[in-house]
């Protein structure tokens, strides 16, 4: 039978299930990334395991979110990372050595692979056609003990694309046009699979751009096919012999089907303060614009830092913007020092930051008060820039590159002559110097590692269930779209908490309700309800931990977000909905309420508003498998008995 790409690769790597759509299957993993924010509480747990060294092809350990070092905190997590990896065979990208995503699409992937990764955006290396899946920690940590991943098999649909884009039109519009579509929720158990013409006009980059963003659709994955645009861009980064050709079979059958027009595409933009509020540059030109950005693992790529540079050369930034440029990987940085172009961002103005995730993530760079602030991220929810009542525009590099010359929201081809981007060329080969990627040695037993004071062991929970109902107060009632930055947030004060349970814990929900922390404190734990799409966005598993150990039992609402559910499973916590969305005006905050839950395997189940006196019917989509991990209190308790004792020294 005719197959999909992502089916070709997911059957060569399907170990449990059979890939029918909405059934459960468990697939091998090649290799594993994780990033320095997530990083240490994987492998926490990984270690808790007691496996002597990692069993993927490869995996590697990133250190580009928490590299503002205002205090002993993040640099000790750093030297924390780096033993791990040199004790249990993994590879180690030093910090200042660039974003995951951006380093690992140029160093690492492979077609045809399967990539998991504890970080959301792990999709990018689907650009060079892997099935690169974002993540819990926990669930990484697990696939490097060798264990399989086990996902809802998606609907795969068919993304179209045909044309060619035109000039100040690029592959972040693209991203940008697939959301106007989509929405933040459409992608939800989904893989975007790209074909037709326009494939080959877009390069590996660019290609990454659109996979990287697909991820706030809310889709599994998105993957593009491996081509002989794959194969020049493994040749540039000196990889040629990782390349096989991978395509889908002609005449294979899709879920669905969208087609794009590459050259109908105009400048877009995500209008504050989500990736799915897209608009025409043209419909907000003129808004006056404080701030500008130019990185992120969406668009940091040499190729989108060379347009900057040469549609800024000779020109400098207006006097009411400040502009700030985070390179993506030091590749980039070497090239752009060796072709002069950084002489021409620094010329122009450009604040230049190190290779790694900087404001995205809120690590330095917050926006002034009431501010708006043009980056080319992939994310603008509400406060995420640390500075709660700037507006973020999400935008293409050329797009940024106009608002950073005239000080407004401006369409590029109002601004620049397009003959400017005939001096954008690439090199056919990269600078290639991996000299701070230290390579997995011997390890083992000799290897010391270094836990700083800030690292605290994972806290171990006990299972919420206890005779078929679980009671509790509604502890906050917050509305839909609700992401894991406002469940946990990030930003330089909080991230450096990651490695310490019981700190991070206070700023659950810290921005939409200050005194939640202390509260669920005071009633020992309760319940959360929520509306549509609850979780979008990261997969910090930090979002279900510091809840549970919160006392958190379960969260109802009317839809979630997939590797936010999955987090909360693996904690222990249950992820409920509400049979009839509409019942979710039947509760408030402050209720009472007690849940039947029964065996749980039925799926049905019974909230009983004490309060209110009024049974609301809840169900859920627990597996087999996450119903196990539920009664044990969470995966941890149930595969670290696989395992055998902790390990934590
Ligand atoms: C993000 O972009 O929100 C992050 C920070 O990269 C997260 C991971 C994290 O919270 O550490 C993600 O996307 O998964
Ligand atoms: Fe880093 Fe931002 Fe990408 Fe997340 S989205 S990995 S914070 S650059």
């Amino acid at each position: 039978m005719a197959k999909t790409l992502a089916e070709k690769i997911l059957g060569e790597h399907i170990v449990e299930g059979k890939f029918r759509r909405g059934q459960e299957i468990g697939i091998r993993i090649d290799q594993t990334l994780t990033q320095d924010a997530t990083g240490t509480m994987a492998y926490l747990q990984f270690e808790s395991m007691g496996i002597d060294r990692v069993k993927t092809d490869l995996s590697v350990s990133y250190v580009d979110h928490n590299t503002l070092q205002t205090d002993f905190r993040n640099a000790d997590d750093h030297l924390f990372l780096q033993s791990i990896a040199e004790k249990y065979g993994i590879w180690f990208s030093r910090p200042g050595n660039g974003i995951c995503h951006q380093v690992h699409l140029e160093r690492f992937a492979v077609p045809g692979g399967t990539l998991l990764g504890s970080d959301s955006h792990t999709p990018t290396a689907g650009g060079a056609g892997m099935i690169a899946i974002g993540a819990g920690g926990l669930d990484v940590a697990c696939a490097m003990a060798g264990e399989p991943f086990y996902l809802t098999a998606p609907a795969i649909v068919n993304v179209k694309l045909e044309g060619k884009l035109s000039a100040f039109v690029s592959a972040k519009d693209v991203a940008l046009d697939v959301l106007r579509r989509l929405g933040v929720a459409g992608g939800f158990e989904k893989i975007l699979e790209y074909t037709g013409d326009g494939v080959k006009t877009l390069g590996v980059p660019e290609r990454a751009t659109i996979t990287n963003m697909g991820t706030e659709t809310g889709a599994t994955t998105s993957v593009f096919p491996s081509d002989g645009v794959t194969k020049s861009f493994m040749e540039q980064e000196g990889r040629g012999k990782d390349w096989v050709e991978i395509s889908p079979d002609a005449g294979a059958k899709y879920d669905e089907e969208i087609t794009i027009d590459l050259s109908k595409i105009e400048p877009l933009v995500a209008a504050p303060h989500s990736p799915g509020n897209v608009k025409k540059v043209r419909d907000v030109s003129g808004t006056k614009v404080n701030q500008v950005m130019v990185g992120s693992c969406t668009n940091s790529s040499l190729a989108d830092l060379k347009i900057v540079a040469n549609l800024l050369e000779g020109r400098v930034v207006n006097k009411g913007v400040s502009l700030f440029i985070a390179p993506g990987s030091r590749q980039v940085v070497e090239h752009l020092i060796e072709s002069g172009e950084m002489n021409m961002l620094v010329s122009a103005g450009a604040r230049i930051l190190e290779c790694a995730c900087g404001p995205c993530i809120g690590m330095g760079g917050a926006p002034p008060s009431g501010s708006v602030s043009v980056r080319t991220f992939n994310r603008n929810f509400p406060g995420r820039s640390g500075t709660s009542d700037a507006g973020v525009y999400l935008s293409s590099p050329a797009v940024a590159a106009a608002c950073a010359v005239t000080g407004e929201i401006s369409d590029p081809r109002d601004v620049f002559d397009a003959h400017t981007l005939e001096k954008v060329s690439l090199p056919k080969r990269f600078i290639i110097d991996d000299s701070m990627i230290i390579p997995p040695g011997k390890g083992g037993k000799g290897v010391k590692i270094i836990r700083g004071p800030n690292i605290k062991p994972m806290p171990a929970f006990e299972p919420v269930l206890k005779g078929g109902r679980i009671s509790g107060e509604v502890l906050l009632k917050v509305g839909d779209d609700i992401s894991t930055d406002d469940i946990m947030p990030a930003g330089a004060k909080i991230l450096p908490l990651r490695s310490n349970i019981p700190e991070i814990s206070k700023f659950v929900f810290s921005a939409v309700d200050e005194d939640f922390a202390k509260r669920a404190a005071q009633k020992h734990g309760g319940f959360i309800i929520g509306g549509k799409n609850y979780g979008q966005g990261s997969s910090r598993e930090h979002a279900a931990i510091a809840p549970r150990y919160l006392g958190i039992k379960a969260v109802i609402v009317k839809s979630f977000a997939r590797i936010h559910a999955a987090n909360l499973v693996n904690f222990g916590i249950l992820p409920l909905e509400f049979e009839n969305p509409e019942d979710y005006d039947g509760v408030a905050a402050g209720n009472d309420i007690e849940i039947i839950t029964g065996n749980l395997i039925s799926g049905k189940l019974i909230m009983k508003n004490k309060t209110e006196r009024a049974d609301i019917p809840l169900k859920h989509n627990l597996g087999e498998r996450d119903i196990r991990y539920i009664i044990a209190g969470g995966k941890l308790n149930y595969v670290g008995g696989k395992f055998g004792e902790s390990k934590n020294d």
